[in-house]
């Protein structure tokens, strides 16, 4: 099956009871893309991707949009099968997988949608049809921190994210312990995350100051070199978020077992195609790891939810959704939500989302 039209539209989805705050990024309004991608039979397939502002990554609104222009035009007549999708891809542009990933999951809720199945079963089939999500609380006043902590234990949440950096560490500390002090002991498992944040004093410091907290440390610094020093230096497990950035950068890290797990997003790997290998990964070490974004709308959640419901269950730590944080639903009847902490599996072919295309205003190309 062949590619015959793509379409690019951009969308504003502004933070609900915002900004969304980590330690290197505040944001308001998240400048998303869409993707529409028609096949020669007619066949509809929406892709999204939808950087959190323009330093949480090496990733941009404007620039997922240069790129995804760039590949679209060598893409007329390519096939859609997502091996042969991504070696085409890879002769147009190297890099920008964020972009990519956008073109990949349109191309498999095309796929899935001509043959009738879901994305979960075109990526090895579900192992479930409720997966569990987990709540990110941004950087803040500890006890505000705290209470909100509370408040989404109660919700149901199984897993609780805790943004960390960006201020003097002794807060970061204070705000860790507030947090346990109202979560302990109840089962709920916590993240606490640097967001690259962090120096190797500082997060030496909440590893040394907090050993009887039992979290794990996301992404506490920026570089590889940085987790290399600190990891036979903590206590905590260690999970690599932003450092992820292909297979390649996985295969390493979890090859030299720097860390115990993954938080891993859709996009910057490159798409769902590149996720199940990293999945399959993941499963050969019995690494755990979450199957995220960074952000986006209805199409992004349910990219994420579909490959969250094929990961064994025992090594999913959740997905992660910006739903709570947004307003509106491309698809109002469909759209992906989150309740009591979990999410059900969307039922319909390919991703199980249909977005009304009128919200999307103007489209920025056409090919
Ligand atoms: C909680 N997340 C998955 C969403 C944010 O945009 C970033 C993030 C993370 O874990 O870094
Ligand atoms: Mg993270």
């Amino acid at each position: 099956m062949k590619i015959k039209e793509i379409h690019i539209y951009s969308h504003d989805l502004p933070v609900k009871s915002g900004p969304y705050t980590m330690a290197n990024a505040e944001v308001h309004v998240l400048d998303t893309t869409l993707v529409k991608l028609v096949s020669e039979d007619g066949t509809v397939g929406w892709g999204e991707t939808c950087p959190v502002g323009p330093t949480y990554a090496e990733s941009h609104s404007g620039g997922a949009r240069a790129a995804l222009i760039e590949l679209a035009k060598g893409l007329y007549g390519v096939e859609i099968w997502p091996s042969m999708l991504h070696r085409s891809m890879n002769t147009l542009l190297t890099g920008h997988n964020y972009a990519k990933a956008a073109i990949d999951i349109a191309a498999h809720d095309l796929l899935g949608k001509s043959l009738g199945i879901s994305v979960a079963e075109l990526l090895g089939g579900a192992a479930t049809d409720l997966v569990p999500s987990y709540y990110a609380i941004g950087v803040g006043v500890p006890d505000d921190v705290a209470r909100l902590a509370g408040e989404k234990m109660s919700e149901g949440y199984p897993r609780l994210q805790v943004k960390v950096g960006g201020h003097p560490v002794e807060t970061d500390i204070e705000t860790i312990r507030k947090v346990w002090e109202v979560i302990g002991n109840t089962g709920i498992r916590l993240s606490i995350d640097g967001n690259r944040g962090l120096t190797t004093r500082d997060a030496l410091r909440i590893s040394r100051e907090c050993p009887d907290i039992p979290f794990i440390m996301e992404q506490p610094c920026d570089t590889v070199e940085e987790l290399k020093k600190i990891r036979p230096q903590v206590n905590h497990a260690v999970y690599m978020d932003e450092s992820s950035v292909d297979l390649n950068a996985v295969i390493s890290a979890a090859g030299t077992g720097l860390v115990d797990g993954f938080s891993m997003k859709v996009t910057r790997i490159g798409g769902l195609q590149n996720m199940r290998t990293f999945r399959d990964i993941c499963e050969s070490q019995n690494l755990p790891h979450t199957c995220d974004d960074s952000w986006g709308g209805d199409i992004i959640a349910a990219a994420c939810v579909q490959i969250g419901a094929t990961v064994r269950p025992d090594l999913l730590d959740g997905v992660w959704l910006a739903a709570p944080y947004i307003e509106d639903h491309y698809d109002s009847g469909n759209g992906i939500r989150i309740e009591r902490g979990h999410i059900a599996a969307p039922t319909g072919p390919g991703l199980g989302v249909v977005p009304d295309e009128g919200m999307f205003g103007t489209l920025v190309a056409s090919f």
